[in-house]
């Protein structure tokens, strides 16, 4: 267990010994196993304070070292040592050049990180420590240099072979095989360094940069794949548009290339000039793809592109500093995204996912302020907070400087540090420097953990026409920090009339943004006729949990009033996770279920609303998911939850039937497919009407479903007609679809995904044990990360009622998978873990099994330090 006591400590971090003037790899791949010939021109750190320091570098366990030499002299055995992770050389010069090679197996490499196989094809993995799978080497951040690859291989069986930067050479040898040199010239941290071989066919287009400058832009993906890479070229040059347009930001190669890999345990990877995605952040096809996944692949295409500056000509110093790349990049491909469809729907998205998942990771066991003190293993740190929070953080400097302000910051923060390894504090910095705010409270959004409260109260003094509000704010101890200090946050308002009109407030805006500093702090607004109605945490200006006594009447106002679409979505979500809460608390009481006439009334206006935009209605209407509802709750009762849910839905369905109707059959898409915003937002609504209409659970609208599986042209609408009949009680056109289905779609692998996740989601019981059955199903491997989160993922974390089964079968389950998985992959073992951590929001009863589920995975002797950490931190 020693290796487990191994916790890194931001405070530790020390600055490199020796820095690298030049890296070259020449990769030998060859069907046993690969050589790797590394020559690295080391330089003693000026900045580095002790005398004489020995070299160490990082290089995995299972490397095998073949040979060392320093200024080609074999190095001495007494001169080297190998401990753990770490290689130590000692007695280096201030200047040498250290030549080594390793052997590695990149066909038994199952952890994906480092060099490995998928599908046949080699490709790399090296966020954040993966390069020390590959040679011994300086792997942390702060170390960049500039790369020169050579990669050599089977002329047949890998007729491509890509690496960063741009091409230099190739040629071929005698025994059939062929070799190719890159050349980086942007020095970089070895966690951008990739290297792809393969049989690979590329589509190719180019993009001419601002400062006139052609890049030739390559997709590549497996041939089958072909004709699914488009939409995300496409994105690729609205993205490299928007970030000249918005960021004034231009790319530096000559080439820019995506390889498409369907073995990958994230997304994707941002690898300097050459990004590898999962296939399923890049490939898109009418025919397999959903909306959603459309807007994903745009999404991801975009965020990688932006990190070409936010992350790669500026990087991190150190990984405790990912948000640094992570917060900002996420907060531009969110913009774009915004820029590119409806902002108030991508904003909307955001703040569910944000409040649903994030919240609640941050109210957990593994919760960690956006910059961490420490951790055990760095992949457990790519999470929603470093991601999401950190977003929202960056999103904050925004609204306090301004735009025109944080643009000044931003071009700042890029021209002090291009090139450099830095910190979020610089980043900080730049936005102070170049507007001349002092953010030195704000910066406690880096180092506290925790959803920060807001309790708003409101007074209105009608004889002197003044309007108070009073606002506390406070925030839940986290593991390692019981007092938090008050955070500077902006919290943007608007005050409504009893019109429904927007009071002018301070210069005449309709939306004043309050600066809160102090534990309590009081606004008054002057000259008001009577009380208005606020508007509160407009567009969601901080990430927070606010508490303002709303009556219904309130927010059935503000829901059709609200100059702030976010603000009108929030409101009703507000409304109806108030009834359903009193719905759980009569369930429990052992009293019947009754359809609130408010949430009636208050939906069929939005539904007989012709001026909302139709996504904005499909995103109200829509009930807040069962994920949501337990975050929300002290102690979580998934059955209750789920009945309410159900209940409700079917209800709202009954008592709005011809509405539902109506809608369905005005939101028809005509003509050819496209993935666009109008006709994404007809296709939800419309979708969202059938699921509805499918909730009465009647012939004719199964018949309704059936049809528009038979009749669809696109992955959207069959999709969500597929899930909705096998998911109903119609078992009979249930097996019939998902065979017809999986027939249709079995050469399609990430379609195959979708099959399998609708399935395992099925709430109906027995749940279980179709997913045991479909995890020997021939399309399913488990080697593949895709695969295991459609199936054990989507289950577990998808499906509450059955994974929280009472007699905690699911539970043991998943404990059984993480353990198998553990030494397999283990970055996939410890994500899929999550739904086990939260255990203490649970019943008793159900504390107990998963608690009992998490010790079982907690005492096998060779926990990964990922598996280890998490389990470790969940019981502690
Ligand atoms: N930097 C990538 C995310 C990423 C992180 C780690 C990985 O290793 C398995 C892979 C990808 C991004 O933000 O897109
Ligand atoms: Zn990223």
């Amino acid at each position: 267990m020693s290796q487990h006591a191994n916790e890194i400590y931001l405070k530790d971090y020390q600055v490199p010994a020796y820095l690298l003037e030049h890296t070259e790899l020449r990769f030998e791949l060859r069907e046993g196993a690969t050589l790797v010939h590394s020559q690295l021109a080391f330089y003693l750190n000026p900045a580095c304070e002790q005398a004489q320091p020995p070299l160490s570098l990082f290089g995995h366990e299972d490397l095998e070292l073949i040979s060392m030499s320093l200024n080609d002299i074999p190095v001495a055995e007494s001169s080297w040592q190998r401990e753990g992770e770490i290689l130590t050389v000692v007695d280096v010069p201030e200047r040498f050049c250290l030549k080594v090679v390793t052997r590695i197996l990149p066909h038994e490499n199952t952890a994906l990180e480092g060099l490995y196989l998928s599908d046949g094809m080699y490709c790399t993995q090296c966020e954040a420590e993966g390069f020390r799978r590959i040679t011994f080497y300086p792997d942390r951040p702060d170390v960049m240099s500039v790369f020169r690859t050579t990669v050599e291989a089977d002329q047949h069986q890998f007729p491509v072979l890509l690496s960063n930067g741009n091409p230099v050479a190739s040629g071929n040898t005698d025994d059939g095989r062929h070799w190719v040199t890159w050349e980086d010239p942007f020095p970089k941290p070895a966690y951008l360094f990739a290297l792809v071989a393969g049989d690979l066919a590329h589509i190719e287009d180019h993009y001419t940069t601002m400062s006139g400058r052609n890049v030739a832009l390559r997709i590549y993906a497996e041939t089958k794949d072909l004709d699914k890479l488009e939409y995300a070229m496409a994105s690729l040059q609205r993205a490299m548009a928007w970030d000249e347009k918005v960021y004034g930001r231009e790319y530096d190669l000559d080439i820019y290339m995506i390889v498409a890999v369907d073995f990958f345990n994230m997304g994707a990877m941002e690898n300097k000039g050459l990004n590898v995605f999962n296939t399923s952040c890049v490939l898109a096809h009418p025919a397999t793809t959903t909306d959603a996944a459309f807007q994903r692949v745009e999404g991801v295409v975009a965020h990688e592109y932006f990190h070409n500056w936010s992350g790669n000509r500026v990087t991190c110093r150190d990984w405790f500093q990912l948000s640094l790349k992570e917060g900002f990049t996420v907060f531009r491909d969110a913009e774009f995204s915004a820029d590119t469809n409806s902002r108030t729907v991508k904003r909307v998205e955001d703040v569910a996912l944000l409040r649903t998942a994030q919240f609640a990771e941050d109210a957990g066991p593994m919760s960690h302020p956006i910059r961490p003190d420490s951790f055990i293993e760095i992949s457990n740190f790519y999470t929603l907070t470093i991601y999401e929070k950190g977003a929202e953080v960056v999103r904050m400097i925004r609204t306090l400087l301004g735009e025109e302000l944080f643009r000044k910051g931003s071009d700042l923060y890029f021209a002090r540090h291009d090139g450099q390894a830095v910190t979020t504090d610089d980043f900080v910095k730049a936005m102070e420097d170049a507007s001349g705010r002092d953010l030195s409270q704000f910066c406690r959004w880096y180092s506290q953990a925790g959803t920060p409260e807001l309790k708003v109260e409101d007074h209105f003094d009608a004889s002197t026409g003044r309007y108070t509000l009073t606002v506390q704010q406070s925030c839940p101890p986290s593991p390692g920090q019981t007092e938090k200090q008050p955070y500077h946050l902006p919290l943007a308002v608007g005050l409504l009339d009893s019109e429904g009109n927007d009071l002018p407030l301070a210069e005449g805006y309709h939306t004043q943004v309050l600066e809160l500093t102090q534990p309590e702090q009081q606004f008054v607004f002057e000259g008001l006729s009577s009380k208005p109605v606020p508007s509160l945490l407009r567009g969601f200006s901080a990430p927070v949990k606010l508490n303002f006594p709303y009556s219904r009447e309130a927010l059935m106002f503000l829901m059709a009033n609200d100059s702030d679409g976010f603000a009108r979505w929030d409101a009703a979500q507000q409304l109806v996770v108030g009834i359903m809460q009193e719905m759980m608390d009569r369930l429990t009481q052992g009293q019947p279920l009754t359809l609130a006439d408010e949430l009636v009334t208050a939906y069929r206006a939005v539904l007989t609303d012709n001026a909302l935009d139709p996504a904005m209605v499909a995103k109200v209407l829509t009930l807040p998911s069962e994920a949501y509802l337990a975050e929300l709750a002290e102690c979580v009762d998934v059955d209750a939850i789920h009945e309410v849910r159900c209940f409700l839905r079917q209800s709202l369905a009954q008592a709005l039937a011809p509405d539902w109707q109506r809608v369905y059959r005005d939101n028809q898409t005509e003509g050819e497919y496209s993935p666009d915003a109008k006709s994404i937002a007809h296709r939800s609504l419309k979708n969202l009407a059938l699921s509805y209409l499918m909730a009465l659970e009647t012939e004719e609208s199964l018949a309704l479903a059936q049809q528009q599986y038979r009749q669809a042209d696109n992955m959207t609408d069959m999709q969500v007609a597929l899930s909705l009949v096998a998911h109903s009680g119609f078992a009979a056109a249930a097996d019939e679809l998902l065979t017809d289905f999986y027939q249709r779609w079995q050469n399609e692998s990430l379609v195959v995904n979708q099959w399998f996740a609708i399935q395992v989601t099925d709430p109906k019981p027995g749940a279980l044990a179709r997913v045991e059955k479909l995890m020997q199903h021939p399309a399913f491997d488990r080697r593949n990360p895709n695969k295991l989160r459609a199936v054990i993922g989507n289950f577990c974390a998808q499906n509450k009622v059955n994974f929280h089964a009472e007699d905690g079968s699911g539970y043991r389950f998943l404990a059984e998978q993480i353990l198998l998985l553990n030494t397999q992959n283990p970055q996939v073992a410890s994500r899929l873990l999550t739904p086990l951590t939260v255990w203490r929001k649970y019943p008793s009863q159900r504390q107990a099994l998963m608690r009992q589920a998490l010790e079982q995975i907690q005492s096998c002797k060779d926990l990964s330090r990922d598996v280890y950490e998490v389990v470790s931190k969940s019981l502690a």
